[in-house]
């Protein structure tokens, strides 16, 4: 295929492509920005097809960034700043790149990479270096990676996950064949670029040619009155961000031309579904994974509020099956030309979660209905999800068992009005007791914030079976017969 941003630089050179806070770029204007900006990279030395890590935030320097490396065919590693240097640190060995970029206001992770030896370049520099002449891909290979993000499965540490062109290109087809593409839209990203919630808006913007409005920070009252004032037609939301709206929505209603809100990264309570319902806000509900590269599975308009707590039905290139009979809940397992080749460390880990017939296992559970309707009703392992971030509890336990004094730790994820859950940990001591504002700090220091338990209970010993695996289970209903 025809790069994607040269084809819409061509076919839509007026029509708006970036709108980030007063700044906006047409299409063809960006194809200008970009290609600058990909004149400034020439200067790194990198090369093609080998991989760029990327901290930054959603800002529209950061957009281009991504835009640029793809056009020289030099593949974006794109991390999460949520982390702690220690996780960083492992995804940039793990996904082995050449050179490492950060936006100015997070340099305060390299002290944590120091030992790597990798380059390490500020953006703000890379923007007043000399513009050579950058060599642009003139194609877009089907199977060329476009894109790596981690994210937290089964077993171990973050796989990084291979996004190709064709994946992106699926997906967004998938994507407007069941939402619709009208000549107004305009997509809001509030979502991080980090994930494919994010990075798929700017990905379906090439193949749409649509503008897509930039927020940089998720701030309800600043994208309420974004809805409200400017002419945007469809926004992603997690949960969190929904019911955050949700409370704040004006009685006036958002402009005229807003279609949905395409919900999706975690389960939602019913009740606020009901809620968006009585107060007439369409949201669209979807299933999908960064290994997906987005949604696979979404409600179409005419089914939305009648399938209320459904994730719909799979989308068009996408072929799922549950194995349980209909209306009964088993492994979700999925086949798709949107699905990853595999991650990039650790293939073997890959391979484990297809089947014999080259399905892929997402790990999650639920049920079909009579019509075809799937409901996601939990996971086959313990990861849980706050806020729209994955949280696998092996993960926390690991870094908490190099604390001196504790003697064993299990984490479960708990319910949580906002957040959709949330980690605890039960602790059994060494000797004494254990100073929880300690161990918060500790955990702040090796965990992104959002896995730090939030509360330590302390136990005499946690429950095991017979081999000495702990019980998780009990611990769940230990907590729910004890807080609830
Ligand atoms: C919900 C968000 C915006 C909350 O962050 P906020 O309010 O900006 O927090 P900060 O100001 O940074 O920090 C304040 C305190 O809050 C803590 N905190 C931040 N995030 C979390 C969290 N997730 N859980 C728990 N706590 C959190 C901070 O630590 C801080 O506390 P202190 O001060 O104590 O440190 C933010 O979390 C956010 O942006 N979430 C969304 C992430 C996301 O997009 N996830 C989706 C991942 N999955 C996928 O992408 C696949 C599905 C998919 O593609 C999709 C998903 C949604 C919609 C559409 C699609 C699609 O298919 O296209
Ligand atoms: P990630 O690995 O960050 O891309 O997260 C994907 C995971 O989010 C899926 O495997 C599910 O566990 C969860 N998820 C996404 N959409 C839904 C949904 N509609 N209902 C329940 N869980 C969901
Ligand atoms: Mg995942
Ligand atoms: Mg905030």
């Amino acid at each position: 295929m025809q790069n994607w941003l040269s084809k819409q630089a061509n076919l839509v050179p007026h029509r708006l492509a970036l709108i980030a806070g007063k700044q906006s770029w047409t299409f063809s204007e960006l194809q200008r920005t970009v290609y600058r900006l990909a004149g400034q990279l020439t200067s790194l030395q990198l090369q093609k097809e080998k991989r760029v890590a990327i901290l930054v935030s959603n800002r529209p320097e950061s957009y281009q960034l991504i835009l640029a490396l793809q056009q020289l065919g030099v593949v974006p590693v794109l991390l999460n700043y949520r982390l702690a240097g220690d996780e960083l640190r492992r995804q940039l060995i793990d996904a082995n790149v050449q050179t490492v970029i950060v936006d100015d206001h997070l340099k305060k992770y390299q002290v944590a990479w120091g030992a790597l030896a990798r380059p390490t370049y500020q953006l703000a520099d890379i923007l007043i270096t000399r513009v050579a002449q950058p060599k642009i891909s003139q194609e877009f290979a089907p199977k060329h990676v476009a894109s790596i993000m981690y994210t937290s499965g089964t077993t171990g540490n973050p796989h990084g996950v291979k996004q190709t062109f064709d994946n992106h290109f699926y997906s967004a087809i998938g994507s407007a064949l069941n939402l619709g593409v009208a000549p107004t839209d305009r997509w809001l990203c509030a979502v991080p670029l980090f994930h494919i919630s994010g990075l798929s808006i700017m990905m379906r913007s090439l193949v749409y040619g649509m503008p897509v409005q930039l927020v940089n920070h998720f701030d309800t009252a600043e994208v309420t009155a974004l809805l409200c004032n400017e002419p945007i037609t469809i926004m992603s939301v997690v949960p969190t961000m929904l019911k955050r709206l949700l409370a704040c929505y004006p009685a006036s209603g958002y402009n005229q031309l807003f279609r949905t809100f395409l919900l999706g990264g975690g389960p939602i309570d019913k009740a606020t579904l009901a809620q968006c319902q009585k107060m007439a806000l369409p949201v669209i509900q979807s299933y999908g994974m960064t290994e997906s590269a987005s949604q696979i599975v979404a409600l179409s308009f005419a089914d939305a509020s009648h399938k209320i707590g459904s994730a719909g039905k799979p989308l068009m290139p996408v072929q799922l099956r549950v194995q349980a009979p209909i209306t009964q809940v088993g492994a979700i397992e999925i086949k798709a030309p949107n699905i990853t080749p595999g991650y990039v460390g650790d293939q073997a880990a890959f391979k484990q979660k297809l089947t014999a017939d080259g399905w892929y296992r997402t790990g999650d559970l639920g049920y079909l209905d009579n019509e075809g309707f799937l409901y996601v009703k939990g996971r086959d392992d313990d990861m849980f999800i706050s806020g729209g971030e994955n949280i696998f509890p092996d993960e926390i336990e690991h870094v908490y068992n190099g604390y001196a004094n504790i003697q064993a730790i299990s984490v479960i994820g708990v319910e949580h009005p906002q957040w959709g859950q949330i980690p605890v940990a039960y602790v059994v001591a060494q000797a004494g007791v254990f100073d929880e504002q300690q161990l918060v700090a500790y955990g702040r220091e090796h965990l992104a914030h959002y896995k730090v338990p939030k509360t330590f209970i302390q136990l005499e010993k946690l429950p095991t079976t017979a081999s000495g695996k702990v019980q998780r289970h009990k611990l769940r209903t230990l907590y729910q017969r004890t807080f609830s």
